[in-house]
């Protein structure tokens, strides 16, 4: 029995004081024994790795106390499933968090350091894609800050998202070495490995009650090794958990090839299990079906699951009552093999029988839907599956049958309702249709904007509509302001506390209040001077680091997201080439001037998508050097976006770019981040552009284009792009620009692939939209010349925007799916020392 008094920390010791003197004591002490240097010989790295010790201290005492709260409490969990996790640099969320950012700011400036600067030096972990695992990070921060009993569960990827680089236009990745120097922020757990199987056949025995068994004997056996994150909540003690898994190979598994002198082949083992949580796939809204991907899933999943079983049993909780003490989240159908995987850990390592597993498994589980391409629907060769997972396979094909008994009783004599639910596709080779199985096997399915939700209804998941109508339900994704508004645009959030306090951080609806603020000319010049001042330090960076100047005055037009076709950048670019054009054409004529701005990676496998990086790195080459222009156009393509970076980019757009095909975009959720920063939309009726545009007003968003419907009845028309070459003069030019090598030093073959998709197939109606969007855009241009209605239409999206918040996403969450309740932890320590 260990007798140490629990909690005795100090309060102003050198751990927790907040005050500058002790901060900077700390500081020094974590730089001496934790970097082991002495300031003359420190880098700046060895800096930030004090200065991250230094914050870590001060919230590790509300971590623990959170985790200790719940272990007694026992209350009812989120377990939030997602294979990314795209969490955004950490120092500067946590100072804020804390409450610490100005103090600890003068500390550093009496040792003479910017926290700028310190807070430049960290490495972004990149363990997401996109939209999908921002969504997931936004959500962690939701919950601590609501004070929701929560845990995150992932990978901890050891290259996250590649690096981008471009060179000669083209892009180039770079691996991601985040770990390179030390991650301040995790905390390893050793001692909570848990062990997954893969591979190998499976056994059938008799107990002896007679009862009939499925035992599992794997081929090969992975260590999951947690590493576990504070995520703490905005001015909470809550410090809800982010635990990922690294997989390690068992300390004896090599023994037998080892002894016989297989020196290679032992280590050979040992790097082959440590490959299943090197490195994330680097696709967004599509999936490769590559079987270490597979694996990878089936890793974190299985971890997950055990770790929750473990805990329970540490609560003295009877399995019986697991889907009462978790609801478990499945962020797409990355996770969904969990539902296998609870089944099997029931059936067969807890004796379950399968009526009382099934019953759990399906009260536990709810299952999030954020895409309709079908590209990104994810299904498995039962082949493939089967090797990897022998049990799971015969659990999942018990599942399908007792599924499609069902189906066939609500609808009798409906052969080709059965095939098209099926969990297996059997129309050509065998695959297993994950989304099949998450619906299944799930008591709640949502889409993430309420159009999206609506077509999954209609379209995707209609046959599952019409089974499980009750199933469905809406939520459309939100956004931290604290990581979006506070942190990255603190000259706006200081503004806006100055005019309505600052409860609005936590309840953003109450920007509302600077509606009242509208036609008071001072605040609307210091609005405007806000983002003058934001739009120069962007305009300074990008002259430091591509050695181009940008004028602030100019109108800054932003695309800043994946390379996708379905996404358009290539519209944007279009517009680009007919403005071009028509300065070409007129070099006096009076234009608005324009910073168009993109940022975005490519799957390296995307070929198309790599090739509109090019296209607009070489429009940008003509462009940017044609004197003609006299500097009112401006193309820049920033190389290597990601949440670091987007934290200076939303802050200074005045126009966001939300183009896509209207129904291709499920929710999109930078549209959310650009407006709450003040930029204006030029959208289309997609994703969740819908619900802003609702919110914020017609009049200060700029619309355009085909509706989904249109898009469908367009198409089953027979979609002609060439008619709308030979009929739009200023698209044909255009068009005919890049085909004649104008912008590829003569070549007219670089781009003949992106051409040709467009002239001959045109999946994503670019032509069709054309017209209506270089338009719209024109009116942007008009609008931007009144510069003081377009400040009270920025003034607007702000005030407007607070459904976007994702507290408000996971209150819809709590109240409508998982039915949890918050639970405040005390940390007594914290009051006395913030006092
Ligand atoms: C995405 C959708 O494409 C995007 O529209 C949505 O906002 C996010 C979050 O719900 O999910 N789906 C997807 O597979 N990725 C996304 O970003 N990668």
């Amino acid at each position: 029995m260990v007798s140490i008094v629990p909690n005795n920390i100090q309060i102003e010791d050198d751990r927790t004081g907040i005050n500058v003197e002790t901060l900077k004591r700390a500081f020094l002490d974590n730089l001496f024994y934790i970097q082991a240097k002495f300031p003359k010989i420190s880098t700046k790295n060895d800096y930030y790795m004090a200065l991250a010790y230094t914050v870590r201290d001060r919230l590790l005492n509300r971590w623990l106390q959170t985790t200790q709260t719940y272990l007694e409490k026992a209350p009812r969990t989120v377990a939030y499933l997602s294979a990314e996790f795209l969490m955004g640099p950490h120092l500067g969320n946590n100072l804020m968090n804390l409450g610490l950012y100005n103090v600890v700011k003068q500390a550093m400036e009496e040792f003479g350091l910017g926290l700028t600067d310190l807070l430049e030096q960290e490495e972004e972990p990149g363990l997401g894609n996109g939209g999908l695992g921002r969504l997931a990070a936004c959500y962690i921060d939701s919950l601590a800050t609501l004070e929701i009993p929560a845990i995150g569960y992932g990978i901890r990827y050891e290259y996250g998202i590649f690096d981008q680089e471009i060179k000669n236009g083209w892009q180039v990745e770079i691996t991601d070495k985040w770990l390179r120097y030390g991650n301040p922020w995790e905390v390893p757990r050793p001692e909570a490995e848990l062990e997954v199987k893969f591979g190998g056949h499976t056994e059938n025995y008799t107990d002896e009650h007679g009862r009939y068994h499925v035992q599992w004997i794997p081929f090969k056996v992975v260590k999951g090794v947690p590493y576990d994150t504070p995520i703490l909540g905005f001015q909470t003690n809550n410090a809800n958990t982010l635990r990922l898994w690294k997989a390690e190979a068992p300390e004896s598994f090599d023994f037998e090839a080892f002894n016989k002198g297989d020196y290679f082949g032992s280590v050979q083992e040992k790097s082959e299990c440590e490959n299943i949580t090197k490195v994330l796939y680097p696709n967004d809204d599509s999936y490769q079906g590559k079987q270490l991907r597979l694996e990878q899933q089936f890793f974190f999943v299985s971890c997950s699951l055990q770790d929750m079983i473990r805990m329970m049993k540490a609560q003295n909780l009877t399995l019986e009552r697991f889907h009462e003490h978790f609801a478990i989240q499945l962020n797409d159908t990355h996770p969904t093999i969990a539902v296998a995987e609870l089944m099997r850990l029931l059936l067969d390592e807890h004796q379950f029988d399968w009526d009382k597993a099934w019953n759990i498994t399906t009260k536990t589980f709810a299952y999030t839907n954020h895409t309709l391409l079908p590209e990104a629907l994810e299904r498995w060769s039962i082949n493939m599956f089967g090797s990897s997972f022998p049990r799971h396979l015969q659990i999942i094909y018990e599942i399908n049958l007792r599924f499609l008994d069902e189906v066939r009783i609500k609808f009798p004599d409906d052969g080709n309702r059965l095939r098209r639910m099926s969990i297996i596709d059997e129309s050509g080779e065998r695959y297993i249709r994950m989304a099949h199985l998450a619906c299944v096997g799930s008591f709640a399915i949502n889409g993430v904007a309420e159009l999206h939700s609506e077509l999954l209804k209609k379209t995707t998941l209609h046959d599952f509509y019409e089974m499980y109508p009750e199933k469905f339900t809406n939520v459309t994704n939100g956004v931290t302001p604290r990581r979006f508004m506070v942190l990255s645009n603190p000259r706006l959030a200081n503004l806006i506390t100055k005019k309505i306090g600052d409860s609005w951080v936590t309840n953003l609806d109450e920007l509302r209040k600077l509606e009242t603020f509208l036609y008071d000319s001072d605040f609307c010049k210091e609005f405007h001077q806000v983002k003058q001042d934001v739009k120069q330090d962007l305009a300074n960076y990008i002259r430091t680091n591509y050695n181009i100047t940008i004028d602030p005055n100019s109108l800054f037009d932003i695309q800043a997201k994946r390379i996708h076709e379905y996404k358009r950048q290539h519209l944007n670019a279009l517009y680009i080439i007919t403005l071009y054009n028509r300065i070409k054409a007129n070099p006096n004529l009076d234009v608005t001037p324009r910073t168009f701005l993109f940022g975005g990676k490519a799957a390296p496998g995307y070929y198309m998508a790599k090739l509109i990086i090019k296209l607009i790195n070489s429009i940008a080459d003509v462009v940017n050097h044609d004197p003609d222009m006299r500097d009112r156009l401006k193309v820049i393509f920033l190389k290597d976006y990601n949440v670091k970076f987007a934290q200076r980019v939303y802050p200074a757009a005045d126009l966001s770019e939300q183009i896509s095909t209207a129904g291709k975009e499920a929710s999109g959720t930078g549209n959310m981040k650009f407006s709450m920063n003040g930029a204006l939309t030029i959208g289309t009726l997609d994703g969740a552009n819908i619900e802003i545009r609702e919110v914020v007003g017609e009049e200060n968003f700029f619309l355009f284009g085909l509706t989904a419907e249109e898009v469908l009845q367009k198409k089953a028309a027979g979609y002609n792009p060439w008619d709308y070459y030979n009929s739009n003069p200023e698209l044909k030019l255009a068009i005919d620009r890049i085909s004649s090598g104008f912008f590829s030093h003569g070549d007219p073959n670089l781009f003949k692939p992106l051409l040709d998709s467009l002239l001959y197939r045109d999946q994503y109606l670019l032509l069709a939209d054309y017209q209506s969007y270089i338009e719209c855009q024109d009116r942007v241009s008009q609008a931007y010349r009144d510069r003081e209605q377009w400040i009270r239409m920025s003034i607007l999206n702000v005030a407007r925007i607070g459904k976007f918040s994702s507290d408000r996403s996971i209150r819809d969450y709590v109240q409508n799916i998982w039915k949890v309740s918050a639970l405040k932890v005390e940390v007594p320590e914290y009051s006395q020392s913030t006092n």
